[in-house]
């Protein structure tokens, strides 16, 4: 039983986080997805169009999904490894090499991101702030 973990805001979830969820899952048997709290982008900078509840609700309905859990901040990703027997960390490739530390802990894979669709591109074509 191979599990996968991933981590991300997800907000105005679109194809990008949907492919990612679903190749994440093509890795392994059981996916966890750690969506990030309000609290923590505040901390990354990020001002997100959709609550925490509502972005963590989303993904979990996602069918290649199989557990939730809340991102609160950087430091939680080898606690996390190690309280859910994670053999496959997965980011996209936006991210490549920021969590190489990680393979002490478990296999890292960076994928390819998705071209042509990003929360920013959504919300400036949508004249969000
Ligand atoms: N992603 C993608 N293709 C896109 C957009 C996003 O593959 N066009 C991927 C990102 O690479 C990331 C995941 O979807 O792996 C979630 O993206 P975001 O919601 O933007 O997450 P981010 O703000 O990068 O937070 O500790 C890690 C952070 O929580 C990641």
């Amino acid at each position: 039983m191979k599990r996968v973990i991933t981590y991300g805001t997800f907000d105005l979830f679109h194809i990008g986080h949907l492919n990612i969820l679903k190749r994440a899952k093509e890795l392994g048997d059981y996916l966890v997805v750690a969506v990030s709290s309000d609290a923590f982008n505040a901390i990354k900078g990020k001002k997100c169009a959709i609550p925490d509840s509502e972005r963590m609700a989303i993904v979990e309905a996602i069918k290649y999904v199989d557990e939730v859990i809340p991102e609160n901040s950087w430091e939680q990703k080898i606690n996390d490894i190690k309280e859910h027997n994670i053999d496959i960390f997965v980011m996209g490739s936006d991210w490549e090499g920021k969590f190489d530390y990680l393979n002490e802990y478990c296999e890292v894979v960076y994928l390819p991101r998705t071209d042509g669709i990003s929360t920013t591109k959504i919300k400036k074509d949508l004249k969000l702030k």
